[in-house]
């Protein structure tokens, strides 16, 4: 038998890289949510894929970006956070939109924030956006800026490249035991993903800034004998108009979205989901250290 190998693979880069969508890919289910908008994952989130007699645990991290408030400090330390522990890191770029200052500010923080020893790799996506020729370009000035140990082009939503990408990983992990069971392939709560499923189904639907106002939290989660699952939830809005904007008319926008979470839970789980969503005012959750926790963050004062 092969010798097992088991490590931590970091995907970092700009918000709307496409961390998300690769972890995904990788995985082979949707564990991590997907929005068009910047700032859509908040906390360090786990997939775990296997590649022959590898298992390879993906962090999902929040996009780097400058932040300004209490929570955009939290999600960019928890994105260093993750690259920092991770075997190997890869910087995702997007096609379309080459070296950005975004990225030059990220290359900069990979020599100043990690080990020396850390291993980069580049994996330039959304290569169905671009033209073939465009992008030999791209990773040459890429490579000038850092030295990335390798570069791939991929299209985490179309797949293309993606398993090369696998194989190399696989490949270049320690040898080791496997961290989790084989058929193990997210390590996040259900009630966190419940809740980011609820979040995904919001972000969707509202408009501006209304989705980095909001949080959802899974209140309680009930097993019932006939085989389904209740699960309250809340979500915490920080005004009273964006509460009545969460409900809609007539209650249609949260209607809607209970109904498209509630859908893709059922799935998930594979049984009947009963979903109930209750919007709360809350003006300071923004500084509130349980709602951090609740997400997976680190609260510091002073931040
Ligand atoms: N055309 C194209 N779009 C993609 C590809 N990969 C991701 N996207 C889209 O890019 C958007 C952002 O994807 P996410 O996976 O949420 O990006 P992220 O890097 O996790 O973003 P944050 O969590 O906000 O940091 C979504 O609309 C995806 O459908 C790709 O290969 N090609
Ligand atoms: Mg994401």
């Amino acid at each position: 038998m092969a010798e097992t190998r088991a490590g931590f693979v970091a995907l970092i880069g700009e918000p709307n890289a496409g961390k998300s969508t690769l972890l995904n890919q990788m995985v082979g289910a949707k564990v991590s949510i997907v929005t068009h908008k910047v700032q859509t994952t908040r906390a360090r989130i786990r997939g775990i894929a296997m590649e022959g007699a590898a298992q390879i645990v993906f962090v999902d991290t929040p996009g780097l970006f400058r932040p300004r408030r209490r929570l955009d400090r939290a999600m960019v330390a928890a994105a260093w956070g993750g690259a920092a522990d991770a075997d190997i890191v890869v910087l995702l770029v997007e096609a379309h939109r080459g070296l950005t200052e975004g990225v030059k500010g990220i290359i900069e923080a990979l020599r100043d924030k990690l080990p020396a020893a850390t291993r980069v790799a580049l994996a330039i996506n959304k290569i169905d956006r671009v033209k073939a020729e465009e992008l030999l370009g791209l990773s040459q000035t890429m490579n000038e800026a850092y030295a990335f140990e390798r570069t791939f082009m991929i299209s985490a939503e179309k797949g293309y490249g993606v398993q090369d990408l696998k194989e190399w990983l696989a490949a270049e992990l320690p040898e080791g035991p496997w961290f989790y069971p084989e058929d193990q392939i997210a390590d996040l709560p259900m009630r966190m993903i419940a809740a980011e499923v609820t979040r995904e189904k919001l972000t969707l639907r509202l408009h501006e800034e209304l989705p980095y106002q909001l949080t959802v939290e899974t209140e309680r989660w009930e097993e019932r004998k006939d085989g389904s699952a209740r699960i309250d939830q809340i979500v915490y809005v920080a005004r009273d108009g964006h509460k009545g904007i969460v409900l809609g008319n007539r209650g249609e926008t949260i209607k809607a979205v209970g109904k498209a979470a509630r859908e893709e839970l059922t799935e998930f789980l594979g049984r009947p989901v009963h979903l109930f969503l209750n919007v709360k005012v809350r003006p300071n959750w923004l500084e509130e250290s349980e709602r951090y926790s609740e997400m997976g963050l680190e609260f510091r004062d002073g931040d």
